[in-house]
């Protein structure tokens, strides 16, 4: 299941500079590639691998841990946000994945820097640091320099990269590698349904080979807390059905990806074509929308709804609405509830 409906990161905006057919290696072969990579290595160099943790990140921190062994004296994952999404954590824990906060890390200790399926200004945490190696997939961005850089766009998932770079090196990824990078595969490609290369898709044939099924499923269901368990009795109780539509407000939650959670399981009922759950998050309202998308758009629902408010929009099925709670109309901040929210929508629905 989806937790955000949007990733920013594919949100930031590709600079053309003119420096960026540096950034683009397509030309090269994945055998160059590796060499220029391991060319700036020496065997005392202790190596700090910045990500932001999430699966695709974490699968190709271990890769590049994995092809620098026995290269250097040793590599550090560090991560900058907090790991929150429980099928992240559930996969660090099961595929054992070292990491540590990058706040914290005495990076004084480090010599090498490598930057993984991120680029310097996506966060400020990011850009404070000299990077020697980059190697991602999101669209390019400007005002940085390493020795070694890595960007090709047009790949579903950096770990399919990472994917090639093992391969060149003729390392056969363990069974926790495997199943790291194909789940990454699988989660930056959203089953294949999102950017995506006949390179992505070779490579997770070869990791399929290698991965392992009981892992995989442990990792992709972990999405729900023991203590979110109540949500789901709450959106039974306060749910309202009509015109093949679920509404349902949570109030206060502890954590909003139990709205997307509770949203997709609503979606699985027979009949149902729209799916509306609401709650409360710090000061704002957070809207998630799910339909079939059949002759439907949750994205422009959501967007007609509260895109006055506060940011709002989405895909044709899913969509997602963060307002300040006080934006809304007066009388509906006065005692928020399901009927509430079916009154705000409703006018927006035939
Ligand atoms: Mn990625």
């Amino acid at each position: 299941m989806k937790t955000s409906d949007t990733n920013k990161m594919e949100e930031a905006t590709t600079s053309q500079s003119p420096d960026q057919g540096a950034r683009i290696t397509r030309r090269l072969s994945n055998k160059e590639r590796l060499r220029s990579f391991l060319q700036i290595f020496k065997r005392s160099d202790q190596v700090l691998v910045v990500i932001v943790a999430d699966p695709d990140a974490m699968a190709s921190g271990q890769a590049i841990k994995r092809l620098l062994s026995r290269r250097v004296e040793g590599v550090t994952i560090a991560h900058i946000n907090d790991i929150k999404r429980l099928n992240n954590l559930a996969m660090k824990d099961l595929l054992k994945i070292p990491m540590q906060r990058l706040r914290g890390t005495k990076q004084d200790h480090y010599t090498k820097f490598v930057l993984v399926d991120s680029q310097p200004p996506h966060h400020p945490d990011l850009a404070s640091i000299q990077y020697d190696a980059i190697i991602d997939h999101h669209p390019v961005t400007s005002g940085w320099e390493a020795s070694f850089i890595d960007i090709r766009p047009e790949y579903g998932a950096t770990a399919s990269m990472l994917t090639e770079y093992l391969k060149a090196a003729k390392i056969k990824p363990t069974v926790a590698l495997a199943t790291a990078l194909f789940y990454a595969i699988k989660v930056d490609t959203q089953n294949f349904t999102k950017k995506t290369t006949g390179s992505d898709v070779l490579c997770f044939q070869y990791l399929f080979k290698r991965i392992n099924q009981q892992l995989l499923d442990k990792i992709e269901t972990s999405d729900i807390r023991r203590s979110e368990l109540k949500y789901f009795r709450i959106a039974l109780e306060n749910m309202k059905v009509s015109k093949k539509r679920i509404y349902a407000h949570l109030g206060r939650v502890g954590n909003p990806d139990i709205l997307v959670v509770v949203a997709d399981f609503f979606t699985h009922v027979h009949d149902i074509g729209w799916v509306i759950i609401s709650g409360l998050y710090g000061e704002k309202l957070v809207v998630i929308f799910r339909c079939d998308g059949y002759k439907k758009d949750a994205g422009k629902l959501a967007s007609r709804v509260f895109g006055k408010m506060g940011p709002a929009g989405g895909h044709r099925q899913s969509a997602r609405a963060e307002i300040p709670f006080k934006d809304l109309p007066e009388a509906a901040t006065r005692n928020f509830t399901t009927n509430t929210l079916h009154r705000l929508i409703i006018k927006y629905l035939k």
